[in-house]
């Protein structure tokens, strides 16, 4: 049973929820088959970061914006900065970008030529002279870096270039500046990754020091890996930086969040609240990172943000006395209740109410085809120079 209490507990924790969204997740994409492009879709970082501000407006939980550089590249942050400050959003992560060059077909930061890791590396600082133009804190790596062919080259050595290139960009970061390392399994190298998995990166940022933290992708795992087993280990030991939500169903799918598999996005919310890191001041950088190549993108990531709100909700409503209670006393079975009566648990009507209180539509997605912003960014943004994903 819900105590009223309890109840204003669970709705002061959402309504501190935050969640960034993804610049990228604004504009056309698709798969290495065909990209399906979208009228309306931004032309430009300013018309990206308008569209975020709309699902903000709409949400009231999603007030910052991922960039990724090159794609979001300006002549002036701190023009984009202020332009993003008047629509009442903050710039997020700085995602770089060290996958989409010629020079980089046998890896960035590891590739065995000097000179392709010199300009690897100068991207990543060129990354943290963007933070400290836009005020970003945090600072993104994905490094596409491998192999196709055992023997291709030295799986050793290429975790010493790493490692160096990781330790220049960190002995670069400004005080309340830290890095977030992702990894992933495969993808676009076959046979191995340099940064494979959650060990790779966490053993990176331990060698690094305190400003480093792990960015978990929830699309880049092996399948059947118990995601929520990561992000346990991770919580305890500190080095739980970020999440880019998103579903799979096979590999990297970045299908909107909640989607595949709305459980797991329960299960991991729920080691979070139980570890009482939901809120910002912990420091965990909840973000999307996903595409819509075939639904319309707006609407697709509000979804996405009510998604993770929704299992955020139901992992507050854990009767955590009674679940430590069942474990301490062996009880499996009714351990596994009290979680699953959490899951199971509409909290819809809960959120709506929460919406209304906070002076909105209690329904974001219809409130958005109501708004005519869809309309009017057809209309305005119809000459053809749509941004896609990688322009
Ligand atoms: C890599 C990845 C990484 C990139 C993004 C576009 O698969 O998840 O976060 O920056 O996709
Ligand atoms: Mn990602
Ligand atoms: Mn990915």
């Amino acid at each position: 049973m819900i105590l009223l209490s309890d109840l204003t507990a669970v709705k002061a924790a959402l309504r501190a929820q935050r969640i960034e969204t993804p610049s990228w997740a604004y504009a056309n994409s698709g798969t290495r088959f065909k990209v399906f492009p979208q009228p309306g879709v931004p032309r430009t970082p300013e018309e990206k970061i308008a569209d975020a501000a709309k699902v903000h407006e709409l949400t009231g939980i999603a007030p910052s914006v991922a960039l990724h550089i090159p794609w979001d590249r300006v002549d002036d942050y701190g023009a984009l900065t202020k332009y993003a400050h008047d629509l009442g959003i903050e710039i997020g992560a700085i995602n770089t970008n060290v996958f989409q060059d010629e020079d980089y077909k046998l890896g960035s930061v590891t590739n065995p030529d000097p000179r392709i890791r010199r300009k690897a590396t100068d991207h990543l600082l060129e990354a943290i002279d963007i933070m400290d133009a836009t005020g970003s804190k945090d600072l993104k790596f994905w490094f596409s870096d491998g192999i196709n062919y055992p023997g291709q080259d030295d799986l050793r050595s290429r975790q010493d270039r790493l490692a160096a290139a990781l330790r220049e960009a960190y002995d670069r970061l400004g005080d309340d500046q830290r890095i977030l390392l992702e990894y992933k399994l495969f993808e676009p190298a076959f046979y191995a990754t340099d940064v494979p998995d959650w060990g790779t990166s966490y053993a990176h940022c331990v060698e690094l020091g305190p400003k480093a933290t792990v960015c978990i992708d929830t699309g880049h795992h092996a399948p059947g890996t118990n995601i929520e087993f990561i992000v346990a280990f991770l919580l305890r030991q500190g080095k739980l930086g970020a999440f880019d939500f998103n579903s799979r169903f096979y590999a990297d799918d970045d299908l909107m969040a909640g989607a595949a598999d709305p459980f797991q996005l329960f299960r991991i919310m729920w080691e979070i609240v139980r570890a009482d890191a939901l809120d910002p001041s912990y420091g965990i950088n909840f973000m999307l990172d996903q595409c819509h190549n075939i639904e319309a993108k707006i609407p697709a990531i509000i979804r996405s943000v009510l998604n993770v709100q929704e299992a955020t909700a139901k992992a507050l409503l854990v009767d955590k006395e009674a679940l430590f209670a069942a474990q301490q006393n062996g009880d499996v079975l009714g351990a596994n209740a009290v979680l699953m009566d959490a899951y199971n648990t509409d909290v819809r009507p809960l959120l709506a109410e929460l919406r209304e209180e906070a002076g909105l539509d209690p329904d974001p997605i219809a409130a958005y085809h109501r708004s005519g912003y869809q309309e009017k960014i057809v209309a305005e943004r119809a000459d053809g120079r749509q941004a896609g994903w990688g322009a």
